[in-house]
């Protein structure tokens, strides 16, 4: 069933560590073999073998309407022909940060880049060079990119792997990373005490989606915001999975909460590498050209990179029906998987806001890294396994979020409700 797959995975270690250009693809955490895709249209994947899958990953986000999603498609077709790199400003770049403006809240400038990594790592420079503070707070088990600075105690693939420290982060970088956990408010406050006029930002996944999805829980997010203002901290928003995801405007719409600071990544891009930071005018003058702060890139502002970024945003912005009707195929998704569940008798967890959800398999609620942590990650491992074999494609570990796509239908859906029925039989 997996034999090009397997033979293409032979021949990628030979040439790329570990067979794969970014750790969590190579399936190491559930073991087996990566699958190799050839094609993807709309909800489905298709792979090597010629396997066709339902896909619940969505290229880790971006692909919220569906694969080869024809108006990006051919918009990227048309844009290819004028040549892919200019190395110099176009006025498509003016759209993108006017369309940007335009749909999430408290973006007065926007600069863009090509990853959600460098996102974060330009605004976390951006917010120490504004207030002349090193530290920072993040939190255990959300993953921010793998600049240095975020490398300590970081969800997704170092949570996947159970890497505690990494090799090539020096402590002069990583001792000013301060961590506590997520939902924790006293915590956060202690460390504000602690730290007394030290720390530059605090940066947070408003909707976690490295260890699974965790949701904030209610006044998190609104107590962070006041002790920002209070001790004149700059806040952060990841919103590289949320942004466009979980409403035209992202987590600041969804949750109605200010950012200082917002990185983007993912859906801003419709598949293209892309990523973007933007916020205050007051903090946003201190980047290179304007101020002093240095952050640069060959290919920012790509005009490939720009036209799937913008004709993605543009059909999200005009049918801003997308995310009800993918919130209901994600709702319908959890009802189903709650009844099979329970069934199943196997203690279970299913956290989900909009078209963001994931299952631990968990007899307490998951609200942090710990939590999500000592959940059954081997039956997790099984159940993904069970549920490829049936057809259905989800994130090869448990500290990582299901994204949904428009492109989904219902039958799709009821079919991956069967196939958990039918895999929870088989593992249990
Ligand atoms: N860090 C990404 C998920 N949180 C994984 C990206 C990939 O492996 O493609």
């Amino acid at each position: 069933m997996y034999e090009k797959s397997k033979a293409l995975f032979e021949r990628a270690q030979k040439s790329i560590p570990g067979g794969v250009n970014s750790p969590v693809r190579a399936f190491k955490s559930v073991g087996g073999t990566p699958l190799f895709i050839q094609k993807a249209k709309g909800a489905y994947l298709y792979d090597a073998d010629g396997n066709q899958y339902i896909d619940y990953i969505a290229s880790w986000g971006p692909m919220i309407l569906g694969h080869a999603y024809e108006p990006v498609i051919k918009a990227i077709q048309e844009k290819a022909l004028l040549s892919t790199s200019y190395g110099a400003p176009t006025e498509l770049e003016i759209e993108m940060a006017e369309l940007i403006r335009s749909m999430a809240p408290n973006i007065d400038m926007v600069r863009m880049v090509s990853s959600g990594t460098e996102a974060c790592m330009s605004a976390l420079r951006l917010a120490r060079g504004y207030t002349g503070k090193n530290k920072f707070i993040k939190f255990e088990g959300c993953y921010h990119g793998h600049a240095d600075a975020f490398l300590v105690k970081a969800g997704s693939g170092m949570a996947t792997f159970n890497i505690q420290t990494v090799p090539g982060v020096t402590g002069g970088v990583s001792n000013d990373t301060l961590t506590c956990a997520y939902n924790d408010l006293d915590a956060v406050e202690r460390l504000v005490a602690e730290n007394k006029n030290e720390i530059a930002a605090i940066i947070i996944e408003p909707v976690v989606g490295n260890m699974g999805c965790i949701l904030p829980k209610a006044g998190f997010l609104e107590a962070l915001r006041k002790i920002c203002d209070r001790e004149s901290i700059v806040f952060i928003f990841d919103e590289v999975m949320t942004g466009f995801r979980l409403a035209p405007g992202g987590a600041q719409e969804r949750l109605s909460i200010n950012a200082d600071l917002v990185t983007f990544g993912k859906v801003i891009g419709g598949g293209m590498p892309v990523g973007a930071f933007g916020g205050k005018k007051e903090i946003m003058e201190n980047i290179a050209p304007l101020g002093n702060v240095y952050q640069a890139g060959t290919l920012s502002g790509n005009p490939i990179a720009m036209i799937a970024g913008l004709t993605m945003l543009t059909e999200l912005k005009s049918n801003p029906n997308i995310y009800a009707e993918l919130e209901q195929k994600t709702i319908y998704l959890k009802e189903g998987l709650d009844k099979v569940l329970k069934a199943s008798g196997t203690p279970y967890v299913i956290n989900q806001l909009g078209s963001m959800i994931s299952l631990h398999f968990s007899d307490h609620a998951v609200t942090d890294f710990d939590t999500a942590a000592s959940a059954n990650n081997d039956l997790f491992k099984k159940y993904f396994h069970a549920m490829l074999k049936r057809g259905i494609y989800l994130p090869p570990s448990a500290f990582e979020s299901w994204f949904l796509n428009n492109a989904l239908s219902y039958e799709d859906i009821d079919k991956t409700i069967l196939a958990t029925e039918e895999s929870l039989k088989e593992i249990l």
